[in-house]
């Protein structure tokens, strides 16, 4: 039976894996999976002979002490079972006793830091260490890759459920890795959502940004005005019925995130973006009138009214969504984001940014802009976010010099709504066309100029939703640009897309067997 133990026990029987003779004998399938992972591990031995056997027997320890650690053996658990149709059963166990999953808190090599791990795969046992819960839930993503394919099929399938015998310390290379779903545009349900979380779980992505409110839709509940969501809601690109998260479902989508070690991103864009705000709040336009409803799809046509007999009613406004807007995030930062404001004149928007982002503050959050924000020189605690097409950009020099921090999320590399090729159905291609050796090809930590790497937190993949319109669109358009993205925020930079696109290949069938919709890029040689 399997063994659990918390951090003691589990450093006692610790192996010195560096004395472990390595391989170079012939590689089983099993051991093939150990040089296939995405992101590619710091580094990873394989030790021939050595494979494990997942039965029908096996059980998962984790963690008396800790009931975290219990509920990732529970989330890993819940993995491997559908496909292997084995009872997987999750227990505390003693610490003496050394056969099956074991999932330790405390012991791991210092270098994993807090979202790493280190695992130890024996014929006897697998063993995943962390110093985190977090870097548990990582371990078990790369323990997941380690077994074939077909372990993603929702039914039963044939095993033998194997997994290479070896060693793999890990680690990320950026604190912020994250998608953005624009869910104004078009709006997706609570259960896409958890799709979507869960497809950047599997890639060890560890932010989700949601783009609440936009001209086309109000997506939030906000008690202080219903009328956001009861009009602002009810439409979206194409004119369809739109929708709205309630506080319920909000919870509900960063309780789900959380427990995949996500931290959720509320954003409501202004001073532009805003028609859907302005229709649902007649106070907040000039003549005091609300416009229709917008179903288009273009951009900076809308603004809050800037003129000194608003500003306080302007300012009203988004101090109570963003006190609501905090109340729902236990994440640092909440994010107010400020492109493409065309509509606004220049010193307005400066002075509304230097006046809306200390609000955020107020509330005990850290404020997050597009980098258009930088305009109005704000403090270093804010995150920029880096939507540029081009590594050069004067103000984010300037802005740089005076201490921010980036995330970058260059519209030309990162955008998961550009086209991959003229020819692909969905999206569009304003700031070109992203294959996905062009996602790949790229080094976040020296992309920006004049922007040292210390100053980067990691890069984050926006996909607007013009032309999205459900989780099969979705799916098409991040996979395979964001296991792309992933390796290159989360893996050393010494990767190369020769060596990367047959990892990637391996990961083709896992998607087919997920029921993943993906473009077969023609650049991946798919098996
Ligand atoms: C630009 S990039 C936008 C969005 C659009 C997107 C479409 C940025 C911060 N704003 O409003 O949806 O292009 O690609």
């Amino acid at each position: 039976m399997a063994t659990i133990a918390c951090s003691d026990a589990g450093t006692a029987d610790r192996e010195d894996s560096a004395a472990t003779a390595l391989s170079s004998q012939k590689t089983s399938a099993a051991q093939a999976n150990l040089r296939n992972i995405v992101p590619a591990p710091v580094s990873v031995q394989s030790r021939s002979g050595q494979d494990f056997s997942l039965t029908a027997h096996t059980v998962i320890g984790a963690g008396a002490c800790s009931a975290e650690v219990q509920r990732v053996g529970e989330y890993l658990a819940g993995l491997l079972r559908p496909a292997t149709g084995f009872a997987l059963r999750v227990r505390p166990v003693d610490a003496t006793a050394h056969t099956g999953i074991v999932l330790l808190l405390g012991g791991a090599n210092a270098q994993v830091g807090t979202e790493g791990y280190e695992l130890d795969v024996t014929t006897e046992r697998v063993i995943l260490r962390a110093n985190t819960p977090a870097g548990l839930f990582a371990g078990a993503q790369t323990l997941r890759q380690l077994f074939p394919a077909n372990i993603e099929s929702s039914t039963r399938q044939n095993g033998p459920w194997t997994v290479g015998g070896g060693h793999i310390l890990d680690f990320p290379k950026f604190e912020f890795r994250g998608g953005m779903l624009d869910v104004s545009r078009h709006f997706f349900g609570v259960d896409t959502i958890k799709h979507y979380i869960d497809h950047l779980a599997r890639y060890k992505l560890n932010h989700m940004h949601l783009h609440l409110a936009d001209d086309q839709g109000w997506r939030i509940q906000i008690d202080a005005y219903p009328q956001l969501t009861a009009i602002g809601g009810s439409t979206e690109v194409g004119g369809g019925a739109g929708g709205f998260y309630t506080k319920a479902d909000y919870t509900e989508i960063v309780k789900y995130a959380a427990a995949r070690y996500i931290t959720v991103i509320p954003e409501i864009d202004m001073p532009g973006h805003v028609n859907a705000a302005l229709a649902s709040v007649p106070e907040l336009n000039c003549n005091n009138q609300s416009p229709p409803l917008y179903t288009g799809v273009d951009v900076g046509f809308s603004s809050f009214c800037m003129d000194d007999a608003h500003r306080a009613v302007v300012s009203k406004f988004v101090d109570d969504v963003v006190r609501e807007l905090a109340e729902l995030t236990p994440g640092p930062y909440i994010h107010l984001g400020g492109d493409e404001a065309h509509s606004t004149p220049v010193a307005d928007y400066i002075a509304f940014e230097q006046r809306t982002l200390p609000v955020v503050e107020k509330y005990g959050k850290t404020a997050m802009g597009w980098h258009d924000i930088l305009k109005s020189t704000p403090d270093t605690r804010t995150l920029a976010q880096y939507w540029g097409t081009t590594p050069t950009d004067s103000t984010v020099e300037q802005a740089a010099k005076r201490g921010a921090k980036f995330l970058i999320s260059a519209a030309n590399l990162t955008y998961m709504d550009m086209k991959y090729t003229e020819a692909t159905p969905l999206g569009q291609d304003w700031a070109g066309l992203i294959e996905v050796q062009d996602a790949y090809n790229w080094d976040p930590a020296t992309y920006l100029t004049g922007v040292p790497s210390k100053q980067v937190v990691g890069v984050e993949a926006p996909l607007w939703t013009e032309t999205i319109l459900n989780l099969a669109n979705i799916e098409f358009m991040l996979f395979p640009r964001i296991p792309a993205l992933a390796e290159r925020v989360w893996s050393p930079s010494t990767h190369t897309w020769d060596e990367f696109k047959v990892r990637l290949a391996s990961q083709g069938p896992r998607w087919k067997n997920a029921n993943i919709d993906f473009y077969a890029s023609p650049q991946v040689p798919w098996p």
